[in-house]
């Protein structure tokens, strides 16, 4: 499903980087309909040997959330769906087949702030600044934001920025957890590509296993998630790239760990 307002390239030099644009500056790239299903369906349909994915947005800002002039008129029952239709967008986001970065700058909120969450590694330059204007509009989040924002900085953290319209600046959403790197203004994006040529050259499993496992892992019971690791450590290194990849070690063909 092509969009207007979604960019999308591939990079690098097998193609095996996706960049993902919202395109909507004049409306600070807030999120209408087409817009999330776009983003659904390209997640679906990635192209095989595409490795890891950049997603950010033109302009000043990198996402508004929700377009507000689409939240007429709708019922209860409607209301359900479309959030349902968020949930299954974010989820192909999270899980879909690649690792996700989210490049970020500017206003990172609301429904642009569960797009983020929903990503692996968020990078943000230090003009970020981040908000849920759910509280003071009367509305909640609908995003999945109620079940990923908590996982990343604490529910009562989240239940501050929603009562009290609290907006945290680039410093310390990296402090507190809404980004793990922070760089100079205008930069976020090249960092993002940079970390996605580094992720795209692991082992798809691997990748694999920190996407798709390890936060199901976080979920369980610690003795299920014991459980569950072994298994997933038991199928990753019985993979041949997992034992050529020791072997290179073993060798001496394969990069030390550097002192940070
Ligand atoms: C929008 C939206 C939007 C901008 N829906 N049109 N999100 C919010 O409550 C945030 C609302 N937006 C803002 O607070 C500000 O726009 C920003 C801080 C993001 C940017 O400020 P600024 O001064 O750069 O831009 P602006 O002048 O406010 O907006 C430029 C245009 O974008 C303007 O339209 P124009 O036709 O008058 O040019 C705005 O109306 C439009 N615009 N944000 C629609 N959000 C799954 S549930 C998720 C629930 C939510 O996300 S609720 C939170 C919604």
């Amino acid at each position: 499903m092509s969009n207007k307002d979604l960019h999308f390239e591939l990079r690098g030099e097998q193609n095996e980087i996706a960049v993902i644009r919202l395109t909507r500056g004049a409306k600070r790239n807030a999120l209408n309909d087409g817009l999330i299903l776009a983003l659904r369906d390209l997640f679906e349909k990635m192209p095989i040997g595409v490795r890891a994915a950049v997603i950010d947005g033109e302009g000043e800002h990198f996402c508004a959330g929700l377009d507000l002039s689409e939240l007429q008129d709708r019922d209860a029952g409607q209301g359900l769906h479309h959030s349902r239709m968020w949930h299954a967008a974010l989820e192909c986001v999270q899980y879909g087949p690649v690792p996700v970065i989210a490049a970020l700058h500017g206003a990172v909120v609301g429904g642009g702030l569960e797009l983020a969450s929903a990503c692996h590694i968020r990078v943000a330059d230090d003009t970020t600044f981040y908000a849920l204007p759910e509280g003071s509009r009367g509305i909640f989040v609908g995003g999945g934001g109620a079940v990923r924002i908590p996982r990343l900085i604490g529910a009562a953290r989240m239940t501050d920025m929603m009562l009290t319209g609290r907006v945290f600046n680039a410093q310390d959403g990296e402090r507190i957890g809404l980004a793990q790197y922070l760089v100079p203004q205008g930069t976020a994006f090249d960092k993002a590509l940079e970390l996605a040529a580094r992720i795209a050259q692991n082992a798809p499993l691997t990748n694999y296993a920190l996407t798709h496992v390890l936060p199901r892992i976080a979920e369980q019971p610690a003795d299920q998630g014991y459980m569950t690791e072994a298994m997933m450590a038991a199928i990753a290194q019985s993979a041949p790239e997992a034992k050529e990849r020791v072997r290179a070690f073993l060798d001496g063909r394969a990069a030390k760990v550097q002192k940070a």
